[in-house]
């Protein structure tokens, strides 16, 4: 029943994917072939047409209480901020190694914490600050870990890719493509045969669905009804490769599909919908139906790392996406509909400010790991708690 009324859903908001495709990278901006336009979110139909650009959309009965909206401004706002600082230390060199940030794909993350519950499990690759940063990690300790220090939520021995928060459920940050999607569908059985009556959220990028892992997850997930929700973050590229030179399927939410499972798109450029279609996936976990598959179109404002100057596109498709920000969508409603005013969302922008500069600080102050510790969390560690004969 609820399968059916999904994949009807999907449809009908697939029908108005396609409406405003920028053009495509002109050859000069690619060394390689030339670029496939990328799959849009929805755009805002009336914007678009009296200004040739969607915009942020400010519905008119907003659905969601004044705490809500305010929640998702200061979730969003710390993420954006606190990665803007992230990419400048990386420029100073403070931050070394690899670098990937979440910057304008805010809304993937902060619409799933609102539909979430505490005991949900949360798993994905290694563009990782945000997801942590808004379930509740202190900044300071996602900091640390990004300067390599000890005080670091993985000790300063994960970096930027594995950063971890048991006290949050946040299970990583991990660097292989796809690979978190078993370990997610396996956090889901342990829910599962626990009767926890918890789920386990499990997002990944565009790259990794063509993983083989991933198709062995979903049909062991599907067929187990396990409480599962699989993410893709569609934000059009894998590294320089867009979703479009990569496969003939390029409506990626249809791979579900092939399992029987409850798959659509979701316009993740706009909060709401991304809490909707959280909160419809929960409930169809809670119930014991199994998995459901949701692909966000998103979009990502900087390269794919920090070492990337993202040639293969084009500043007009850039701009396209930075014009539906969903950060600016989520203040336009406050201030439209007097949730709050401009001074409250200043004084909030002046909380994370502070909030991330005491994380640069305590970083610079933490002392590096000691050399012992290489032999601790590791097989050799004579009381390691995860081999048991
Ligand atoms: C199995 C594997 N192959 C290749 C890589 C190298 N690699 C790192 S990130 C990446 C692109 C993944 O892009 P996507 O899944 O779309 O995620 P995004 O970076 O867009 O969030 C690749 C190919 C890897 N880490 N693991
Ligand atoms: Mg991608």
């Amino acid at each position: 029943m609820a399968e059916t009324k999904v994949k009807a859903a999907s449809k009908a908001s697939n029908s108005t994917k396609k409406s405003s495709t920028p053009k495509a990278a002109s050859s000069k901006d690619t060394n390689t072939v030339k670029q496939p336009d990328p799959v849009l979110p929805p755009a805002n139909a009336e914007a678009e047409a009296a200004t040739g650009a969607p915009k942020a959309t400010t519905p008119a009965n907003p659905e969601f209480p004044k705490e809500t909206y305010l929640q998702w401004y200061e979730q969003m706002q710390l993420m954006r901020k606190f990665e803007e600082k992230a990419g400048q230390l990386y420029g100073q060199q403070k931050i070394k190694g690899f670098c990937h940030l979440y910057i304008g794909q805010e809304a993937c993350v902060a619409g799933a914490v609102s539909a979430l519950t505490k005991g949900d499990k949360w798993i994905t690759a290694y563009r990782d600050h945000a997801h942590p940063l808004a379930l509740g990690t202190s900044p300071n300790a996602i900091m640390a870990e990004l300067f390599a220090k000890a005080t670091g939520c993985s000790k300063g021995k994960g970096g930027s890719m594995h950063i971890f928060d048991k006290e949050v459920n946040f299970i990583g940050g991990h660097g292989i493509v796809g690979g978190q999607v078993p370990l997610g569908a396996g956090i889901a059985f342990a829910e599962k045969y626990n009767k926890t009556g918890n789920l386990c959220i499990c997002y990944m990028g565009d790259g990794a669905v063509r993983q083989g892992a991933l198709h062995e997850a979903f049909n062991m997930a599907m067929l187990w009804k396990l409480p599962v929700i699989f993410v893709v973050e569609n934000n059009g590229y894998a590294m320089g490769t867009s979703v479009q030179r990569t496969s003939n399927v390029t409506e990626l939410y249809t791979l579900g599909e092939g399992y029987d499972m409850p798959s659509e798109p979701v316009n993740a450029m706009n909060v709401e919908d991304v809490h909707n279609a959280v909160a419809r996936a929960a409930e169809r976990a809670r119930a014991g139906e199994g998995p459901t598959f949701l692909e966000f179109k998103t979009y990502r404002y900087k390269g794919h790392s920090m070492s990337d100057p993202a040639k293969y596109r084009t500043k007009e498709e850039l701009e396209d996406y930075r014009s539906r920000d969903s950060i600016e969508a989520v203040r336009h409603t406050i201030l439209t509909h007097n949730m709050a005013t401009e001074e409250d969302l200043a004084a909030i922008d002046e909380k994370i400010k502070g909030q991330v500069q005491e994380s640069v600080e305590f970083a610079e102050n933490s002392p590096y790991p000691t050399a012992d510790e290489l032999y601790k969390d590791v097989y050799v560690q004579q009381d390691y708690p995860y081999i048991r004969d």
